[in-house]
């Protein structure tokens, strides 16, 4: 909404409504004020219990597509762009994320707001963005639709600190992207802090230190009703996303009971919608899966690190930076390799998660190239090697030495074996039956490899002279080995 007046305009029908409802409550309000009540309270008579009513069937049937999905693109983009790392003068320690500058730097938020009216990321293409996602083999985008800092990138119906209303760029930067994730068949998702260092309901009177556990608002439960939640609406209802990732979860204000009813809250908007623990406060840490038992969310989510093994039930997904900042930082060139990332994404699905890889894109509305080229050479590897990371299943025994990470087809026929180097002129394995007379192959190369396989010696390939000179192989930084067969019991 691109007017101050329509937006109080709404606000003050909202309390007219809510009056009205307060003043019927004999049960004599209009099926109209009903609806309007949905929008904000939380205490809709209709909503379904999802956390306990739904059965480990349903749930695994809902999970499914994400599961498969194994890779996916984070956007962190919002005003911290713009500072990208320096604010009059005062430039981030070495190590500092860049989207929490307002809290590192200590910006009082009039000052903070400056931004929101430099941000015009004329370069911003949408199309370009998906594309270079898809070509990465990614299946989702994780945008942030809000971070920490409050600022909006939709044209929200409840605030003016927006793309539409704050800055000159005046367009719709989620809309743009969830057009293009429709047309190029990626899935769009949304990232949104519950914490907010802008909202007077919530973090901002805490200045200079935003990001307290000193400090509680009194007011955060009407942030919460009046702000978040219908933004949520706003974002669930306008552009469909297939997941809702929250966090900023650890303030004091927020409790696992909230946690659990904002999980209901969004599935009864969208019931086959995927939200992940930091909905509650269940998350233990940067390893990120819970802490007890009966947490809210549908994945556990690790920062910044892989899971040392298998997670024992919950789904889970490894978000990783690909140099040291989230959102963009004009002096981080600390890029990790593209082997190293391919190696994250082989090691990760071996041990049945999902890799969320992020991208930090500038106030201009460019993904950084460092991180472009990366993410080519990662859809090089998976167009070659893909087949043995989406949609697979973990074997018991996930690796077998240092270097090898295996992952099995979903029917169980094949077992993809995952070097993280060059083999030489022989791979032995020692976890792996392989049916007899089958075909054992590297991905990549249309001619089968020679084997023979011993009870005590294991299986063992033998890898052609031709491939041994890099320019031959069918790919770089990883190598699978496709056999039929099983794991060793
Ligand atoms: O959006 C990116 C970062 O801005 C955000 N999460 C990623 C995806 C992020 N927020 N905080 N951090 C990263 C680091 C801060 C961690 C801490 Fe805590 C918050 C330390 C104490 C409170 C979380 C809760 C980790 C330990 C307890």
């Amino acid at each position: 909404m691109r007017n101050l007046l329509l937006k109080n305009l709404t606000l003050a029908i909202y309390a007219i409504v809510f009056t009205t409802l307060f003043s019927a409550c004999s049960g004599s309000s209009t099926q109209q004020a009903e609806q309007k009540q949905d929008s904000l309270s939380t205490t809709q008579t209709s909503m379904k219990d999802y956390i306990k009513e739904e059965t480990k069937e349903e749930r695994e049937a809902r999970m499914q597509w994400w599961k498969d999905a194994r890779f996916g693109m984070f956007i962190h983009w919002g005003l911290y762009a713009i500072p990208a790392g320096e604010h009059k003068g005062k430039v981030l320690e070495k190590g500092k994320i860049g989207e929490w500058i307002m809290n590192s730097l200590q910006i009082p938020v009039a000052e903070y707001e400056e931004y929101a009216k430099q941000f015009n990321p004329t370069k911003y293409d949408a199309k370009e963005w998906v594309r270079i996602a898809k070509e990465a083999g990614m299946k989702y985008i994780v945008i942030t639709s809000k971070h920490h800092d409050g600022f909006s990138l939709w044209d929200s119906q409840v605030s003016n600190y927006d793309v539409m209303d704050a800055s000159p760029y005046k367009k719709d930067i989620l809309q743009a992207l969830a057009d293009e994730c429709k047309a190029q068949g990626v899935t769009l998702c949304f990232y949104h802090s519950i914490m907010d260092w802008h909202h007077p309901d919530a973090q901002a009177p805490h200045y200079p230190e935003y990001n307290t556990d000193k400090k509680q608002n009194p007011n955060f439960n009407r942030y919460v009703e009046q702000y978040m939640k219908p933004q949520l609406k706003e974002l669930v209802e306008k552009y469909d996303p297939a997941v809702l990732w929250f966090d900023g979860e650890w303030i004091p204000e927020w409790t696992e009971p909230q946690g659990k009813e904002l999980y209901n809250f969004v599935r009864n908007l969208k019931p086959t919608i995927i939200i992940n623990n930091r909905v509650g406060k269940g998350r233990k840490g940067m390893q990120g899966m819970n802490e007890y038992e009966d947490a809210a969310g549908d994945f556990g989510t690790p920062e910044q690190e892989i899971l040392s093994g298998k997670s024992n039930g919950l789904p889970w997904e490894s978000c990783m930076t690909m140099n040291d900042t989230w959102g963009y930082r004009k002096d981080d060139n600390n890029w990790k390799s593209a082997e190293m990332l391919v190696h994250n994404l082989a090691d990760i699905a071996a041990k049945g998660g999902n890799y969320l890889l992020n991208v930090g894109p500038t106030a201009e509305g460019e993904i950084p190239k460092p991180s472009v080229e990366r993410l080519a050479e990662m859809g090089k590897w998976l167009q070659v090697n893909g087949e043995a990371i989406y949609a697979t299943k973990s074997l018991n025994n996930f690796k077998e030495g240092e270097t090898i990470r295996y992952t099995q087809s979903a029917d169980g026929q094949y077992v993809y074996a995952i070097s993280l180097k060059w083999v030489g002129n022989q791979l032995n394995l020692k976890n792996i039956t392989p049916k007899e007379g089958s075909e054992i192959k590297m991905l990549g190369v249309d001619t089968p490899l020679k084997w023979t396989y011993d009870a005590t010696k294991g299986l063992t390939i033998e890898i052609p002279k031709d491939l041994q000179a890099e320019a031959k192989r069918p790919c770089k930084y990883a190598y699978t080995f496709k056999i039929e067969g099983t794991e060793k019991q």
